[in-house]
Formats: C-alpha cells, structure tokens, sequence
C-alpha cells in the first residue's frame, strides 16, 4: 500500500462541519493515535471522539469513519474526520497528522489513487472534476454521466475490435507458414471501417461537447437598422448595445453570454451587413461573415414594418443553410412582410423595443440550443479525448487506405492498429504516462 497522505476535504472558511481525509498505509493508527474514540474502531460506522495533539491536549471533538482497503474511494485504507469547520482546527488537525507520518496530498492525489488502484477508469476520473467544477446544472448532468462510465463503455468495445484485429494480423507475421484461420482483407477492411465510423460519430459529438463547456453561439444578423442591437438587449435583459436610428450604428460585434435554463448561449451583436465605402464599416460587415460561420445557431433580424429589399434576400441567401430563426421585428408598428418568406425556417414575430415575442424567441432558441445539447448528453466529448480520437483516426484512415490497395506489410499493418488502439487506451486510461497523469490530475482541488 501507499505512503499515508492527508488533505483538508472541505473548503477553507467557517462552516458547521470541516473533513480531514487519510488514505495509505497505517492511517488507521495514525488517525487512533490522535482521535480518542470509546473502543476498537471497525470499517464503516461512526465513531464520536476526541481530537488531541502531541502533548495530549483537546484539539476539538468529531465523528471518525474508517473504510478498509480495498473498499474505499481510493482502494487503500481511508479514515475520514469530520470536525468543526474552523480553518485553524483544520490546519491544526493537519500538522498532527502530519507529525505522525502523513505527507500532504497533492491536488486530486486521492482520487489519482483511485485511478491508478482500478476503482475507476481514467474518464471518470475526469468526471470527478468535473462535477465538483460544473457552472450549470447542464454540466453537472454531463460531469455525472461520464462518471458513470458511459463514455468508456463506448470507447472499450472500439478498443478491443482494434487489439482483436491487430492479433490477428500478428498472427498472419507469425504463422504465415502454418495453417490457422486468419481474417479475409474484406473482414479486416470491414472491422477496422466500423471502428473508424464509431470514432467518427464520437468526433461529432466533440462539437457538441464544446457548446456545452463554453456555450452555444448566437449570431443576430440583418442589414442595418433593423433592430439587431435592441433585440440583443432584450435577450440579454440589459442596455449593453449601443441603439440608435442611424444605419450602421453597430461597427463591431459584441459578444455576452445569457444563460437560458441552465445552457450557455453566447449572443453576438454584429454590425448590419451592407455594401459600404467607409472603412471601419467594411471591416465590421466582414466580421459580421465570419460570425455566420462560426456561429451555432443564426438569427436573423428582418424589419417586419417595412417591406423587404434585396439586401434582406442577400443576407438570406447567406444564411439559410445555417441553422436558422428568423426574427421579424417592429411589429409594433405594423406587418408589411409576406410571412411566407423563409420557407421551413422558423419565423417569430418580435417588437425589441416593446418587448413583445421575447419569450417565443427565447423558447425557439432553446429548442435549437436543447436539439444540440441532448444529443450531447449521451456522450460528451472533452479536448483531450477530441485529441486522441482524432489522433486515432489519422491512424486508422491510413491503415484502410494501404491495407485496401494492399500497399503495406503486415508488420507495419499490425502496428498501425495497435497505434491507433493506444490512443482509444489513453483516453480509458489503459495506457497512462506520468506527465499524462500530472496534466490531469494537477487541475483536481487538494483533499479530492
Ligand atoms: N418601433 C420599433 N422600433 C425599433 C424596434 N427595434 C428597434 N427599433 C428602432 O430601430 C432603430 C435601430 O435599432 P438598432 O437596434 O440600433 O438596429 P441595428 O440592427 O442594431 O442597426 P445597426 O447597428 O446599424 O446595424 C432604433 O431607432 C430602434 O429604437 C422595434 O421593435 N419597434
Ligand atoms: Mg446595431
């Protein structure tokens, strides 16, 4: 078993309750030698106490719980403390137990142990700070599906498919001479493609996985003066943008986040998209493109009161293959457009200035936004498992493409699929390096 380390678990502020966490070798009696209990203490119940320090004097008094290896969080020895929540007799708890023998833990050290003593794999180890890190209640339900295993038990399978594989096609080195059944090119050209389109569904799902870390993207976009700008304030529920009646007011996009029932959205004002000869203009109706790229979901803002003119058709031509809601604005003043316009798209009628329609638009935001990130539940990417399934599928890619033109040996055949299985491995966890360790591990909090 492990050296014994100790961490406070709870933050550092006063608080009914302040937990203090041993886990190694020895921490049962570390823990007894300075938590006086009434009788032998057995794994798993409560025991009231008292906390004393080296000269023997009262520290505060406690529940003591001890769990027994390997059925604890970490798999080793864990006692766990639960004093008042004082900082100083926290720290002071602290130094006792490390003057009998306890190392402080590093950040994320015990649930490290935990990994590295098989009670978990490595994307739940993730999961574990993630959950304990989550913003909103939309990445606290992803944080807690991981942690139940729901990524690894799509990643495993992939996995052994590729180990499979890559014994097979070490058998065909091996034993070229001798008679044992091996796999036909069309089955493994069969199995490695339904490996690579299983990593490639995970990849789509990393886009997915991105909205919900850093929120989804909004563009309002539309010429000039339809109103862009007061329709951000009303989603936003604050006077952020600069409103006036002159055309081209907004000269560059402004981005602020809203968050509609516990998803990110990031809205992004943009300057009206016109032609125009002054220069900062120019630039910011660029910016404005970009943005319909790079943006999740389009709304595009019409002026409902005026009938429509080609630069309305301009735009809508730019925009309508995106996923799209059109908002018609200014009714209060009146309906001058045929609402036909816009085919399938979603059209909602909104006045920004008076308020009304706010809440239909928001609803059908959310219903875009909620399409994205229900999907994205099931599964829910990260960077670094963005960057190894990519990785994976470079490998992978090759492989087929050689292996079908027959364009490879089998000693490199092999070796491309066992590449490609070690990075489906690296993201579990079957295959770890202490620097891959260090990197995440060293964002956990101390005591976790
Ligand atoms: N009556 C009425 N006026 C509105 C409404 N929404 C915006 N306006 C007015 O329309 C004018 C332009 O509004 P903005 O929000 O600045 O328009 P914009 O689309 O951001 O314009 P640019 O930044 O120039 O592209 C302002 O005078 C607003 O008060 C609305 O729903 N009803
Ligand atoms: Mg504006």
């Amino acid at each position: 078993m492990k050296e014994p380390i100790v961490a406070v678990a709870t933050p550092l502020g006063e608080s009914a309750i302040g937990m203090i966490r041993l886990s190694g070798s020895g921490v049962l009696e570390i823990a007894t030698r300075f938590f006086k209990t009434k009788g032998k203490v057995k794994p798993r119940r409560a025991y009231y106490g008292t906390l004393i320090d080296e000269k023997g004097e009262p520290v505060d008094e406690g529940i003591l719980v001890y769990y027994r290896s390997p059925l604890s969080y970490t798999g080793e020895d864990v006692v766990e403390i639960s004093l008042h929540g004082n900082p100083l007799v926290l720290k002071k708890a602290i130094e006792i137990f490390i003057s009998g023998g306890c190392r402080l833990a590093e950040p994320g050290e015990f649930t490290k142990r935990a990994f590295l003593n098989g009670k978990m794999d490595l994307t739940q180890a993730e999961a574990v700070a993630d959950i304990i890190s989550a913003k909103t209640d939309l990445a606290r339900r992803v944080a807690v599906r991981q942690l139940r295993g729901e990524l690894s038990r799509y990643i495993k399978p992939l996995r052994e498919s590729l180990i499979e594989l890559s014994a097979y096609l070490e058998a065909d080195i091996e034993f070229s001479e001798e008679d044992i059944p091996t796999l036909t090119k069309e089955q493994v050209l069969d199995l490695s493609r339904r490996v690579f389109e299983g990593i490639n569904r995970l990849l789509e799902r990393a886009k997915v996985g991105k909205a919900i870390r850093e929120g989804i993207k909004l563009a309002i976009v539309g010429k000039p003066n339809v109103g862009k700008s007061s329709l951000f304030n009303a989603l936003l529920k604050e006077d952020r943008a600069i409103v006036t009646d002159i055309e081209g007011t907004t000269r560059d996009y402004i981005e602020e986040q809203i968050n509609l029932r516990g998803i990110p959205v990031n809205l992004i004002d943009t300057a009206g998209i016109r032609r125009t000869a002054d220069k900062v203009e120019k630039i910011g109706v660029e910016r404005s493109l970009e943005k319909i790229r790079s943006s999740d979901v389009v709304v595009f803002v019409l002026d409902g009161s005026k009938p429509l003119t080609g630069e309305d058709t301009e735009i809508y031509n730019l925009v309508k293959d995106r996923d799209l809601i059109i908002a018609v604005n200014k009714i209060d003043l009146g309906l001058n457009i045929p609402l036909e316009f816009g085919g399938e798209h979603s059209i909602i009628k909104v006045s920004a200035l008076k308020g009304h329609g706010i809440r239909d638009l928001e609803e059908e935001i959310l219903k875009k936004a909620g399409a994205l990130v229900d999907e994205g539940l099931n599964i829910y990417v990260s960077v670094r498992h963005e960057e190894l399934l990519k990785k994976a599928k470079a490998v992978l890619e090759k492989f087929i493409e050689m292996y079908a033109r027959e364009d490879i040996s089998p000693e490199i055949a092999m070796l491309d699929v066992r590449e490609a299985a070690d990075y489906l491995g690296e993201i579990v966890g079957e295959i770890t390096t202490e620097e891959i360790l260090g990197n995440i591990f060293s964002r956990f909090c101390i005591g976790k």
